[in-house]
């Protein structure tokens, strides 16, 4: 069965076109920056949000028919939404998913009876990417959703809570390791509290440590070579989440001797809901060389919460595909659309015209950004900005040979600093007229 009826295979047809189920700017065979543009991109469809999510909110039910013509067995659902994912991605020329435990397969009545339900999902799944050459870019377990995670999963007052968050982490893990996939993910979206009156902050950060070194032990003795990822978020849905951002998680890892095994998964909506812009935490990950993956979304101004939109803003990811072509680019991570479409949005074309616009907007942010590497100005001028450390005292200081007292001397010995301009807003012009030429 056809899913997508309306939606043909999407092709490159440039800017010019009017056409709307056609990339503008998407073309993956392309070479930038001497790769592929999809080998730079390497874009991935989440299942959760655009197979799963019907649209509601607090205040209104689904919009989205997602019962894949009106089926009502969970399991057939199950298979009708794995078939049309992979139409979804063939027709879009996607090479990656990720997925959640119960994204894929739905909860039995039992923890077997889920158990079951997924690893028949992960062999239906298996011959799906047999069929469509297909790659799991990551895999991650919900475990935020049930009631049994109200107070955490690792960080829960209660032990049979972390028992159950680690069988549920073992089989995501294992369904991962079955599908060949690149990544595991953490994101800990009930692990943090909502008050410090009921809370052991210290036992709960033990034990959100306990659970991913175990995770580790247990994926590394499977063979599992891909990275691990934690995915930053300061809040929502707990008012105070553990893993709040780049910065704090990577102390945490460093704390628990994690970080050799895990890398992050930055998300820019989680970077905005964490009063930072997106590229500035791609750039903490970066230079701690802890950059691993990207959930590409965007968040809205105007609102205080994680809206998950398709990206559409080009300037974001011009800065953020800097950042990545910055880090090397892409090992085991890709952009996940960990995004979408609108309430309104309630078609399956308007699925894929996110996509198309998602894909659009990277294929731009990469080709802007290697144009602002190759024209050198900023690079040269940042080079330029920082030059004192070259030579004289810059030079003793960042070798090593300064201490306080030879700077001191240094001090009583000069007359006081002469700054240059940061020139900022010469530099916002460079840009804007690499952006927009
Ligand atoms: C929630 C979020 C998750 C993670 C995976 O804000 O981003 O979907 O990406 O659990
Ligand atoms: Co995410």
């Amino acid at each position: 069965m056809e899913y997508f009826k309306n939606v043909p295979k999407i092709k490159y047809e440039g800017p010019e076109s009017d056409r709307p189920f056609a990339f503008k700017y998407y073309d993956g065979e392309r070479v930038v920056a001497g790769k592929k543009m999809k080998d730079h991109l390497r874009f991935a469809m989440s299942w959760w949000h655009t197979l799963c999510a019907g649209g509601s909110d607090p205040f209104g039910v689904e919009t989205m028919d997602r019962s894949y013509g009106g089926l009502t067995d969970p399991m057939e659902i199950a298979r009708a939404k794995a078939d049309a994912g992979f139409e979804l991605m063939t027709k879009l020329g996607i090479e990656f998913f990720c997925f959640h435990d119960v994204d894929i397969a739905p909860e039995g009545k039992t923890f077997a009876e889920s158990k079951e339900n997924l690893f028949a999902m992960v062999e239906y799944i298996k011959g799906k990417m047999a069929e469509t050459g297909i790659k799991l870019l990551w895999g991650t377990a919900n475990n935020f959703g049930a009631p049994r995670f109200m107070h955490g999963a690792a960080t829960s007052c209660n032990a049979d809570t972390f028992a159950y968050s680690a069988a549920k982490i073992k089989n995501a893990l294992d369904a991962t390791i079955e599908l060949g996939g690149q990544g595991y993910v953490f994101w800990g979206g009930r692990e943090g509290y909502e008050t410090l009156l009921n809370t052991d902050m210290a036992l709960e950060l033990d034990n959100m440590a306990r659970l991913m070194q175990m995770t580790v032990k247990y994926g590394r003795s499977k063979g599992f070579k891909g990275d691990f990822y934690v995915e930053p978020k300061p809040k929502e849905p707990t008012k105070h989440q553990y893993d709040f951002d780049a910065a704090t998680v990577i102390g945490f890892l460093r704390k628990y001797g994690l970080d050799s095994d895990f890398k992050l998964n930055i998300e820019a909506n989680h970077a905005t809901l964490a009063g930072h812009t997106f590229e500035h935490e791609l750039a903490v990950a970066r230079v701690n060389g802890l950059f691993g993956s990207v959930d590409a979304n965007q968040g809205d101004p105007n609102l205080g919460w994680d809206t998950d939109q398709f990206p559409s803003d080009v300037p974001s990811a011009t800065l953020a595909m800097l950042e990545v072509l910055r880090a090397g680019g892409f090992t085991n991570g890709g952009l996940n659309f960990d995004a979408k479409v609108r309430r309104g949005s309630y078609t399956f074309d308007d699925i894929a015209y996110a996509y198309i616009v998602g894909m659009d907007t990277y294929a731009l942010g990469l080709i802007k950004a290697d144009e602002i590497i190759r024209d050198g100005r900023i690079d040269k001028f940042v080079k330029n900005r920082y030059s004192s450390y070259t030579k004289g005292i810059g030079k003793d200081i960042v070798e090593g040979r300064a201490t306080l007292e030879s700077l001191e001397k240094y001090t009583l010995e000069n007359p006081e600093p002469v700054m240059e301009s940061g020139r900022q807003e010469y530099l916002e012009g460079i840009f804007n007229s690499i952006l927009y030429r």
